[in-house]
């Protein structure tokens, strides 16, 4: 899970993971935490997203199955940062394919982006081509949206699990890394 700072990604992760608000502060390295929703187990690496530290994000790409890449919907001054930041996302060898689901958080504040909006304004069917993916808006802070964005991630990354070509090898089950 990525995103700039501030956008909502370890309230999000407590929240999937407690079903409560806690306060979060600003994540210097990373929070994991195995979620269990609907059934689908995920393990979810939730990594700071400071200007200072986005180099280490590609240290979390290694076996990752899925992309939950969060925006601030309430902030229209970082829009341009946010599409480079997934485009750069995007151009590494292991992030050529992985599923994604945009989480346009924060709708709880008046004036926000919907996700359609967001969705235009970050180009995303545009730089998006080629992966499997969709766009939820949601509330960390009260959860809306989150269960549901989950459950359709979890469909989208067994979709891709099983277009995989087959290498011969017989498959151990794993879980998701998110
Ligand atoms: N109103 C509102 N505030 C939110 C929401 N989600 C998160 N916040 C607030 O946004 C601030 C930042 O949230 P964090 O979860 O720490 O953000 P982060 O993405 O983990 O930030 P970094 O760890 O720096 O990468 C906190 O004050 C949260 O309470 C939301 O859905 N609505
Ligand atoms: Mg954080």
């Amino acid at each position: 899970m990525l995103g700039l700072d501030s956008a909502g990604k370890t309230t999000m992760l407590y929240r999937l993971k407690t079903d409560q608000h806690m306060l979060s502060v600003p994540t210097l390295g990373f929070n994991v935490e195995k979620i269990v929703s609907e059934g689908n187990s995920f393990v979810i690496w939730d990594v700071g997203g400071q200007k200072k530290i986005r180099s280490l994000w590609t240290y979390y790409y290694e076996n990752c199955q899925g992309l939950i890449y969060v925006v601030d919907s309430s902030d229209r001054v970082r829009l341009n940062e946010n599409r480079c930041e997934l485009i750069n996302i995007l151009k590494h060898p292991q992030m050529k394919t992985v599923p994604i689901v945009i989480l346009a958080n924060k709708q709880d504040i008046p004036g926000s982006m919907s996700s359609s909006v967001l969705s235009d304004h970050l180009c995303l069917r545009e730089i998006l081509q080629g992966h499997s993916w969709f766009v939820q808006g949601c509330c960390a802070v009260n959860g809306d949206g989150l269960v549901g964005a989950i459950a359709v991630l979890s469909g989208l990354i067994k979709q891709n699990q099983n277009t995989k070509p087959n290498t011969g090898k017989s498959k151990k089950k794993s879980k998701q890394k998110t």
